[in-house]
């Protein structure tokens, strides 16, 4: 029997028929057969996995040996996985009376006492089943005595023995004629406690079908926790009161079902925080009756969330109960938040601990209201925390133990990431990035569960990264996991599916990063450059076929993707990419025939070019392709003289919302002011230029009153234009043309109660 090894950043497999020695990286390991090798991936990545041999065929018989309670479900995978791998004949039997006839012998359960330990050491010679983690599960596949293999999977627990079928299923390696098993030594168990997703967003809700298929999700990716928490549910957040209707009750039972199956805890969660008096004993009861109803129907987990409330004590009577204590809210919500902890959750054996989420729930430190919840709510309820933020960039180590120590309670982390109900115009497909590999109980977090998008199919793509992370965050790759999850979710659709998810990135969590911008802005300025030389055709050449895959992804992700539920989902991104791609096309193609002064063809294609933007903006969904708008803006009116340059600003809302991305030609990054009205951008064009045009693309936050000035010298200011009354979106402002070298907008009056917020601000030439 091989010794157990500690493998950190990568894995050896070792190549026995040529004594070659390949480093392979955590993701993958490897099988061999002859001159064959094979390679497979085991997701969420385990956490020791050691080759032990060259593997063997899987028979068309294979024993299945069980013990009395090992897990149903598991039993099933295994079964579902053999049949698929093409065996025959599965012979079962009993740990107590094995029948090892068949050329496999597969052994299943959670084997802990000595008598089957030792009836598995004898029969295949594995020695080391030793668990001693929640969740951890062995897997051995090994040659044993006269030439029988065995695949040994024993778990701590239920759960463990099923993960361990799922890495099992991993492990099958499909060939011609019969699929092969590597032989490898796995010993695996999550890292943190709690990992999953709450659907906790505003907007619609998801279907009951996408729940069902979000469950077998979970449970296919070791995620063990569903948080049902639709904020637009009504009947849990706006008349939570109201018992559910029985048709929806019967839909919940089999949500508990297919959720039980799949290992994985539902939580039922109730918000009455708008509405409720905390002091009520009517309204306890209205809980507890509606809890109840849960409960009958197999709900074993419940939340009672307080988050997006007015904190203020509404009704006369909690005022009167609660109004002198420290921090009235606070009181006021532990006291129902313990009460029902005291009469439904304790008095149902059984029920898991109770879940709360704060209104408090993303400061940067302590408040009044956090310290006297902290001190006020039974220490056994488990509360949840967004980091610091609501969509937090980052989450430290040091953020968990700051907040931890405010709270006082274990923290369930309640990740907005992937949710996009606050920019329902935009897909974060990108995998989940910033979060610490520390986030564990030693700093008092027990796990995190995911908010993902409207967009249940979509969703699968980052919570992928997030079951990747949460199992095994000392091992997580981000890009490495995403890879993993298109290979996983695209099947024959893997190229056109990683470009358009590649295209669905922005966002504040990943500094704004965009994979295909990245890729597309020295290809645009290298033709930009080689244009002005007149010699543009090479670079036009490069530049043309990045964006026909662009144009061609779309109809090809829909003539190969099998997920069609995906495909409705993001179809008018779709249209938008494909439009992108003709654009853009047809922006080249015209910048060259102007060039070449064939006026009938540049006339034919700037006539496309123009019709194409027309139809583009029928689709306000926004892709991460924001260099692009901008590129296509340039050839028709001219080059931005801002773009590139270095700007500046009297403030900046956050550290990352910095000047320099008003001028960086992409559309989807910006900057925005502190929150009042006199402040200003300013750009430097670096040196004079005769200009007559700017052009500003407000984020949501513009000014509705602002100048705009132009200066020689950095200091004396001019007047050239005043907005009195602006509506945002984009202003492009026309004066008469002057020399200037630095322009700036002055801010006279917000828009909204944010700052002032622009994606781009453009300054034009006057002879274009
Ligand atoms: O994050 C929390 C605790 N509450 C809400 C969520 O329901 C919502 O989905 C996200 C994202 O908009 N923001 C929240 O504040």
């Amino acid at each position: 029997m091989a010794k157990r090894k500690l493998f950190s950043k990568a894995i050896i497999s070792v190549c026995l028929v040529t004594g070659l020695v390949i480093p392979l990286d955590m993701q993958k390991t490897s099988a061999q057969e002859g001159n064959e090798k094979y390679v497979f991936t085991v997701s969420p990545t385990p956490k020791l996995i050691e080759n032990i041999g060259n593997g063997f065929p899987l028979s068309p018989k294979v024993g299945l040996v069980t013990e009395y309670g090992t897990d149903q479900s598991a039993i099933e995978e295994v079964k579902a996985a053999l049949k698929k791998a093409g065996v025959k004949t599965i012979v079962e039997s009993d740990i107590n009376a094995p029948l090892l006839n068949a050329p496999v012998i597969i052994w299943l359960g959670e084997f802990s006492d000595e008598a089957e330990l030792k009836v598995i050491k004898d029969s295949t010679g594995v020695d080391d089943l030793t668990v001693t983690k929640k969740e951890e599960y062995v897997v051995t596949s090994i040659h044993g005595e006269e030439s029988k293999k065995h695949i040994v999977i024993s778990g701590k627990d239920e759960t463990g023995t099923y993960y361990g079928t799922k890495t099992f299923k991993q492990m099958i390696i499909e060939r011609e004629g019969t699929d092969w098993i590597p032989e490898v030594e796995i010993h695996d168990w999550p890292t943190m406690p709690t990992r999953g997703a709450i659907e906790g967003f505003y907007g619609d809700p998801w279907s009951h079908e996408d729940r069902l298929s979000q469950l077998d999700f979970y449970g296919e990716h070791k995620m063990n926790s569903y948080i049902y928490a639709p904020k637009d549910d009504p009947y849990h957040r706006d008349k939570w009161k109201e018992p559910y209707p029985q048709e929806k009750i019967k839909e919940i039972e089999q949500l508990v079902k297919t959720a039980h199956k799949n290992h994985v805890t539902f939580t039922f969660a109730i918000s009455p925080g708008n509405t409720i008096t905390y002091s009520s004993d009517s309204d306890l009861q209205a809980l507890i009756n509606k809890a109840q109803a849960m409960w009958d129907v197999g709900v074993r987990s419940f939340a009672l969330y307080l988050d997006d409330i007015d904190p203020n004590l509404r009704s006369p009577e909690d005022r009167a109960m609660f109004g002198k204590d420290a921090n009235p809210p606070a009181a006021a919500q532990a006291y129902l938040l313990n009460r029902f902890n005291d009469q439904f959750i304790k008095k149902h054996e059984g029920a898991e601990r109770l879940i709360t989420v704060p209104t408090d729930y993303y400061q940067a430190g302590t408040t009044p209201y956090r310290k006297r919840f902290a001190e006020l709510v039974q220490p056994d309820i488990v509360v949840q925390w967004t980091g610091i933020g609501v969509v937090a960039p980052t989450i430290t180590t040091a953020d968990a133990d700051k907040i931890h120590g405010i709270f006082k309670h274990d923290l369930l982390i309640w990740d907005n990431y992937p949710v996009n109900d606050y920019d329902r115009n935009r897909l974060f497909l990108a995998p989940l990035v910033g979060r610490d590999a520390g986030l564990t109980p030693e700093h008092g977090v027990i796990g995190l569960t995911a908010n993902p998008m409207n967009e249940a199919e979509a969703s699968k793509i980052p919570l992928f990264t997030v079951a990747d992370y949460t199992w095994n965050p000392e091992a997580y790759n981000p890009d490495d996991s995403l890879e993993k999850s298109l290979n996983e979710f695209a099947g024959a659709a893997y190229e056109p599916l990683k470009l358009f998810v590649e295209s669905s990135y922005s966002i504040s969590l990943n500094n704004y990063k965009e994979p295909i911008s990245e890729k597309l802005k020295p290809l645009m300025e290298q033709f930009w450059s080689e244009y002005e030389a007149k010699n543009g055709q090479a670079a036009a050449d490069a530049l043309i076929q990045e964006f026909t895959k662009l144009k061609n992804a779309p109809s090809q992700l829909r003539n190969t993707m099998e997920n069609q539920n995906f495909l409705d989902e993001i179809d008018p991104y779709l249209n938008k990419m494909e439009l992108y791609g003709v654009a853009g096309e047809a922006a080249i193609k015209m910048a060259l025939a102007e060039q070449e002064n064939d006026t009938q063809t540049a006339e034919e294609l700037r006539t496309l070019l123009q019709n194409t933007m027309k139809e583009m903006e029928k689709f306000p969904q926004k892709l991460s392709l924001g260099v692009i708008p901008t590129f296509l803006e340039n050839v028709i009116y001219g080059v931005n003289l801002a773009e590139g340059k270095t700007a500046t600003a009297s403030s900046s809302e956050v550290s990352w919302l910095t000047p320099n991305l008003a001028v960086d030609g992409n559309n989807n990054t910006r900057w925005a002011s502190l929150y009042t009205d006199n402040q200003w951008i300013s750009v430097d064009l670096g040196q004079l230029y005769s200009i007559n045009k700017v052009v500003l693309n407000w984020e949501s936050a513009y000014g509705k009153q602002y100048k705009i000035q132009v200066s020689q010298d950095g200091s004396q200011w001019t007047d050239v234009y005043t907005e009195l009354n602006s509506n945002g979106g984009i202003d492009e402002i026309k004066f008469p043309s002057t020399d200037a070298r630095y322009v700036r907008m002055l801010g006279v009056k917000r828009s909204t109660s944010w700052g002032y917020s622009l994606y781009e601000f453009k300054v034009f030439n006057s002879h274009n």
